[in-house]
């Protein structure tokens, strides 16, 4: 069982609360480039020397001289080398003039590079960086500072590469007034108060994090609110965050609202067909222009959630599209459109109706009908970033347009953070899937990287850590590596990271086996969270009318947003066959619509995405569906409580500040998992009436209800959704300020269990609006230390559910049969101290 969550858990919700927002400056050392050493025996020729002087070159200057010298000369100086020579940076054209005995390649791909070693160690070596552009030389330089980082020996080294893909975006919703759309890590680095920030220095430093990993390309704002962005004001504003990325190649694009040259234009139509709509988009790309003159291009959300678009004038997305696109081409700008468009009020009780459908059906019989410099921006799946999906079967169905994958960075479905989700695996799966095509293989990678095409990452960084959650960084690193080479495997990916973020540790007790271990955890981690929130493709089992975090099963049901799972008595799944149901599976090309068409062939982790089957169905091991649930919920939970003895393992073998900031979190994951456990599995219990073949489901050894206590004060309460609590209820104490004579509640049970040492895991709401006490003791008495906290976190939502339920463990607690266990709770605010069981569990080792 877990242990030491008592104890770290107030620091931990401190860290999920609060971040490091105001603390110091934010750069991009504290994500990947610490450059503070290497565990490698590493060569290299201190000198640097530029051949060119291009903004570019300089900044890749300047990033070698500043990550040689911080591996070689800071705290980390061991098992380094230095060697007689110099590294040499600059264009193909320029190494060719400087060295022209030298073997320059003349077929590097547009951004790409060549890194090479000449001489000896002994004798003294030139180790060029060759760029086959300016932007090529800093990708370069990057790619070997991330050589030298992670401990690679690049003495002799001959290594050439280039992007696959030429879009390699991220994409930020962050709303002028500084608030981010779906980002879990503080406020705009942006934008504050309807402006440009005046301290730019976090948007240098994310967009060298950028520049990094190949990334060359960042829309900045909301898609969901982007009029007020063409104002000449906003406009002017927005130079100056062209300015602060344009030293690492990353041009800066906006989101636009189609309906701005009537919003802001005075126009009185916005219909994409209108010769003045037209004139009014060129004259405003022409502003844009004047002022950023290496100006990206724009992305578009229309007739969708609500956003205006051309269907308002029954004009296509291809017409809105194109449109932008004439005004963008004379620039060399892009559009971006999305195809994330789809009727939200569809009929849900219509066994016909799919929102999965609504891309492919609205984008299909335009292609080709799209102007030449027009990308259509398709999510991964069909649907809205769930933990599964299968991947859009637009991929395969746009043959004569420009596509790009959309991937969501930021973990709007997949734990916001809180919870360590490592989605590569996710992506890979998606860039390697075979669309068959004409029948011959053509890998989603292959698709999107041709015609100009790439991936876009939803990254939702903001002031605080910039994603918040240090292991979430992985994820930003994994978007960019895989937009660069789609082929690198998600382990590669995460060991390379893993050792950039923690070899930078000046303790050689850091093992192999150490860097291993946090790899199996990034691995694991997308599995887990499947398992404890949606398997066999149900999606996240979250209200998607809500925040999209905590347990909502029913949220998805009987609303017209069509992420339906029409769960009911009998069986589960939606029926999105052509013979039975929607007819989605019947978009793909023929030899992939052939294998989802049947449950028998659909594999099991997308059969009830695909098919609507009874609880008793066989998956193909044999297992039942309704026995899967059970098993994979106890399952996921499990691995998540692993994680945090994964990492208790790695205490004094790593930076001391990153394990004090990640243990909490892992904590604080493995109690949420709880949480997603025990709701889903008595939902499904309930529903089906089947019992557990474990005997699990509806069974908590040791759990002691709120609303089985001797309640003093205390209120029974209904949980909504029902399945967030155990056993549906909790209590509440009447917050103090609707009862000032009232400052404390308390609900006591008699133990009955054996005699021994025990944990108590107490199962409180965390409420937002004030900051509750607990007090657990036995018989009068503390229960032990670390018996007294506060609900302190920032978790979603201001009333008890799912979304806000966690978990404090007091551990070794003495006990026998007759103790009075109680537990008292003072309201602070509006929070009313609400809990909803404790549970008397066998103490574990210390691990600590
Ligand atoms: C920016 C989902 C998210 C919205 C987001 C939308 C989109 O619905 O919940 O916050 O809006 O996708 O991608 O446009």
């Amino acid at each position: 069982m877990l242990r030491k969550i008592a104890f770290s858990l107030g620091l931990g919700l401190a860290v999920l609360s609060t971040g490091n927002s105001g603390a110091g400056a934010q750069t991009a050392d504290q994500a990947w480039l610490k450059y503070a050493g290497s565990h490698g025996r590493i060569y290299v020729p201190l000198k640097v020397r530029a051949l060119g002087s291009s903004l570019l070159e300089q900044s890749a200057t300047q990033e070698l001289r500043r990550g040689i010298n911080g591996i070689t000369s800071g705290s980390v100086t061991w098992r380094t080398s230095a060697v007689q020579g110099q590294t040499v940076i600059g264009t193909v054209e320029e190494v060719r003039e400087a060295f022209p005995d030298l073997k320059v390649p003349t077929d590097l791909g547009a951004d790409g590079y060549w890194l090479d070693w000449e001489g000896s160690i002994d004798s003294g070596a030139t180790l060029v960086v060759a760029g086959a552009d300016q932007r090529g030389v800093l990708y370069g330089a990057f790619a070997l500072l991330r050589l030298f980082a992670s401990g690679e020996n690049v003495a002799y080294l001959n290594l050439r590469s280039h992007p696959a893909m030429e879009v390699r975006w991220v994409d930020q919703w962050d709303n002028a007034d500084g608030s981010i759309e779906r980002g879990y890590a503080g406020r705009s680095i942006f934008f504050e108060g309807g402006k440009v920030r005046e301290d730019l220095k976090p948007v240098a430093e994310y967009a060298r994090l950028l520049a990094s990993v190949g990334i060359n390309g960042c829309n900045v704002n909301n898609v969901n609110n982007a009029a007020p962005f063409l104002n000449s004001e906003m406009i002017h504003g927005l130079t100056s965050v062209a300015d602060a990325m344009r030293p690492w190649g990353v041009r800066l694009a906006i989101s636009v609202d189609v309906a701005s040259p009537q919003k802001i234009g005075g126009l009185t139509t916005y219909d994409p067909l209108d010769p003045e709509v037209k004139a009014w988009w060129s004259e405003k790309v022409n502003e844009i222009y004047a002022l950023i003159p290496d100006f990206a291009g724009f992305t578009v959300k229309a007739d969708s959630e609500g956003q205006p678009g051309p269907a308002s004038y029954g004009r296509t997305p291809a017409d809105a599209a194109n449109t932008l696109a004439a005004a963008l081409a004379p620039h060399g700008g892009v559009v971006l459109y999305r195809a994330f468009v789809y009727n939200h009020h569809l009929d849900w009780n219509d066994p016909k109706a799919d929102r999965a459908r609504a891309a492919y059906d609205i984008f299909h019989p335009l292609d080709g009908k799209f102007a030449p410099n027009v990308i259509v921006q398709t999510k991964e799946g069909p649907i809205d970033f769930q933990v599964r999906e299968p991947v859009s079967p637009l991929f395969g169905g746009l043959t004569e347009t420009s596509q790009a994958m959309e991937l969501q960075i930021t973990q709007e479905y997949t734990g916001q953070q809180r919870h360590l989700v490592y989605l590569a695996p996710m992506w890979k799966q998606v860039l390697d899937f075979d669309m068959r095509v004409g029948g011959s293989a053509t890998p989603v990678k292959k698709i999107i990287a041709g015609k100009n095409g790439g991936m876009v990452g939803v990254s939702g960084v903001g002031r605080d850590a910039w994603l918040g959650s240090p292991l979430a960084m992985a994820n930003l690193f994994a978007f960019g590596r895989l937009a660069w080479d789609p082929s690198l495997a998600p382990e590669e990916i995460a060991s390379e990271w893993v050792r950039l973020t923690l070899l930078a540790y000046p303790d050689e007790r850091l093992r192999r086996d150490d860097i291993q271990r946090v790899v199996d955890m990034l691995m694991q981690s997308w599995p887990a969270y499947e398992d404890y929130t949606g398997p066999l493709g149900l999606q996240t089992l979250t209200d998607i009318t809500g925040s999209h975090y905590g347990p909502g099963i029913e949220g998805s049901e009987n609303n017209g947003w069509g992420q339906w799972h029409r769960a009911d008595h009998e069986g589960v799944g939606m029926d999105r066959s052509v013979a039975t149901g929607t007819g989605f599976a019947g978009q793909y090309p023929p030899e992939v619509a052939k294998i989802y068409e049947t449950a028998a062939t659909t594999p099991d982790d997308l059969l009830l995405f695909f098919h609507h089957v009874p609880y008793t169905y066989k998956l193909h091991d044999g297992k039942t569906v309704i026995q899967y649930l059970y098993d994979s919920h106890y399952a996921g939970a499990a691995q998540a409580a692993e994680f945090v003895r994964d990492w208790v393992s790695l205490k004094g073998h790593i930076d001391p500040a990153l394990y004090d900031n990640v243990l909490p979190r892992l904590e604080y994951q493995a109690g949420h998992a709880i949480v997603w456990r025990d709701a889903i599995v008595q939902y499904f219990f309930k529903l089906s009436g089947i019992p557990d073949d474990q005997d699990r489901a509806g069974h908590f050894p040791g759990r002691m209800e709120a609303e089985d206590a001797h309640l003093d004060g205390y209120q029974i309460i209904g949980v909504t959704p029902w399945e967030d609590a155990s056993g549906g209820k909790a209590v509440i104490c009447a917050p103090a300020a609707e009862s000032s004579a009232r400052r404390s509640c308390s609900a006591e049970w008699t133990y009955a269990g054996a005699s021994g040492g025990f944990d108590i895991a107490a199962q409180f709401f965390d409420l937002q609006g004030g900051s509750a006490k607990f007090a657990l003791k036995v018989n009068g008495q503390p229960a032990g230390q670390q018996s007294s906290w506060s609900a302190d976190a920032i978790l979603p939502t201001r009333r008890p559910h799912g979304d806000n339920s966690t978990r404090h463990i007091v551990e070794d607690v003495a006990l026998k049969p007759g103790d009075a266990i109680r537990l008292d709770g003072t309201p602070d605010a509006s929070d009313p101290a609400a809990f909803d069981y404790i549970e008397v569990l066998p103490a574990a080792t210390d691990p600590h």
